[in-house]
């Protein structure tokens, strides 16, 4: 078989790998068998400084390069991306666990937002608009910042950071790729393919550091925005210490989505997507559901679809395309979701299948979880409020939409949410009071698509979006310009005459 990864990944740093400074190996494991697949060579403030140093003079040059031929490389890696698709979904899918359909789906992803983003290189419109005194001129125009600094994490080892690196790279801007540390493979493998495009060498560099470590870059003097996806504890650490600096902090953090099943909801089409949105991916996106609010007159009807549902639910390796729920990422999550489904359990709430990690003969090493069903959760119980980030569903009886909406609201997170009803009065009445930045009807709370802002309200962000035109706010400053022609001084607000 085709070798899809190397024994031994470095840092990638003014385009050539990097094994001349301090550091220690730590390895690459295998959620689905707990083996070691490669070892990632880690550093330390050295290799911040030393990418640093390369993307700071690589900026210099590109900034200057026409963002049409700036897209240029970005429409070679598109290429590059779907050339390689399969081989790189199967290396996601060993690096990270998740059902081979779902890598394909994430690498799609990732070539979705090249093309989308090397479009924005004839683009990046600012405005023109009138000046209020004659024979003025006056503009908007997007800059690029400088040296950005990116922090991803393991879910979406490719998509997220494509969401980040591309926005900024047609911006002119360089990068600083600190990605997370379960998931080295896909870094490694989107900088051979940065490398193969040809980008101008140290405008992305990759570079892997612990968490601890990272914090270094969030403070480095000379990179002037961290774009940060991850927990709302490391977010917030991040906003406080990049915050300090006056530092553009843009934080993409947890949810605790629900689907709303109303009593006129076609509940076959529900039950399959709830499914999908609970368990695919083991439940660790962002996106993904945790809490269904049903209306008591379906209850019963809707829980008995989705048990039957989770029965027929094939949990295993992500390589077997039979597959629809993978492991979870590593032993330290399969913990944690088992001690949510303990409290979950002393709250009160009933369990209706799952609720304990799998350790049949076929599981042996890796880290799997059964999908598990809640019922009759109050609605400010710990697992109907706390990220749980694995395959725990928690169902929240309701009695009207509006009750649905104010427990959909009452949540520190506010990411997606979703509403299955036939009423169109309902449907806009919940688009117009979810709390969220994305909302869904009659489908799931996963599913987002790249040409649309990605982010929420609440303790979900600090008021960014990833992906969309939107990903470009984070990654220029916005310039005004004003071209006066009138060959004397005209003084704005003062030599401006109006009938009032
Ligand atoms: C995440 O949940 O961490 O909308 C990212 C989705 C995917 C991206 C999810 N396109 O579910």
């Amino acid at each position: 078989m085709e070798r899809l990864y190397p024994d031994k990944v470095y840092p990638m740093i003014d385009g050539t790998f990097v094994d001349d400074l301090p550091g220690a190996f730590k390895p690459v494991i295998n959620p689905a068998t707990g083996e070691a697949l490669a070892e990632v060579w880690f550093g330390q403030e050295e290799v911040i400084d030393r990418a640093v140093e390369a993307a700071e003079r690589a900026q210099k040059a590109f900034k200057r390069v026409p963002a049409p031929k700036r897209a240029e490389y970005l429409y070679r890696l598109g290429a590059l991306l779907r050339r390689d698709k399969e081989k790189l979904s199967r290396l996601l899918t060993l690096e990270n666990g998740k059902p081979i359909d779902e890598a394909r789906g994430e690498v799609q992803e990732g070539i979705d937002m090249a093309f989308y983003m090397a479009g924005e290189g004839r683009r990046l419109f600012g405005q023109t608009t009138p000046a209020e005194l004659p024979d003025k001129f006056a503009m908007s125009v997007r800059a690029p910042i400088g040296v950005v600094g990116l922090i991803t994490p393991w879910n979406f080892p490719i998509a997220i950071a494509t969401w980040k690196a591309f926005p900024a790279l047609v911006s002119g801007n360089a990068v600083i790729w600190k990605p997370a540390s379960e998931t080295p493979l896909m870094a490694d493998a989107l900088s051979r393919l940065v490398i193969e495009a040809g980008f101008p060498q140290g405008v992305f560099n990759v570079v892997y550091v612990s968490g601890g470590d990272a914090i270094y870059m969030v403070e480095h003097p000379k990179i002037k925005v961290i774009s940060f996806t991850g927990s709302t504890e490391v977010g917030r650490t991040i906003a406080e210490r990049g915050g300090r600096l006056i530092k553009r902090v843009s934080l993409e953090m947890g949810g605790k989505n629900a689907v709303i099943v109303m009593e006129d909801a076609d509940l076959d089409l529900a039950t399959e997507a709830i499914l999908w949105c609970a368990y695919g991916t083991s439940g660790q996106r962002c996106t993904a559901c945790s809490r269904v609010l049903v209306h008591v007159e379906v209850k019963e009807a809707l829980e008995k679809r989705l048990l039957d549902g989770i029965r027929s639910l094939k949990v295993g390796s992500g390589l077997d395309e039979a597959v629809r729920v993978g492991p979870v990422i590593n032993r330290g999550a399969l913990e944690k979701i088992h001690h949510y489904v303990e409290i979950g359990q002393q709250e009160g709430a009933r369990l209706l299948i799952g609720g304990h990690p799998l350790v049949e003969a076929e599981y042996t090493g890796g880290y799997y979880y059964a999908p598990t069903l809640f019922t009759d959760v109050p609605a400010n119980a710990r697992i109907a409020q706390e990220e749980i980030f694995g395959p725990v569903l928690s169902i929240i009886p309701i009695r009207s939409l509006e009750e649905a909406i104010e427990i959909n609201n009452d949540v520190m997170y506010g990411l997606s949410s979703s509403i299955f009803t036939r009423d169109v009065n309902r449907v806009f009445r919940a688009m117009q009071e979810l709390d969220t930045g994305i909302v869904y009807v009659n489908a799931g709370t996963t599913g987002a698509e790249i040409h649309l802002p990605f982010g929420g309200s609440k303790m979900t962000g600090n008021g960014h979006r990833d992906s969309g035109i939107q990903a470009l706010d984070v990654f220029t400053e916005w310039k005004s310009i004003y071209v006066d022609y009138s060959g004397k001084l005209q003084r704005a607000q003062i030599d401006v005459s109006y009938d009032e």
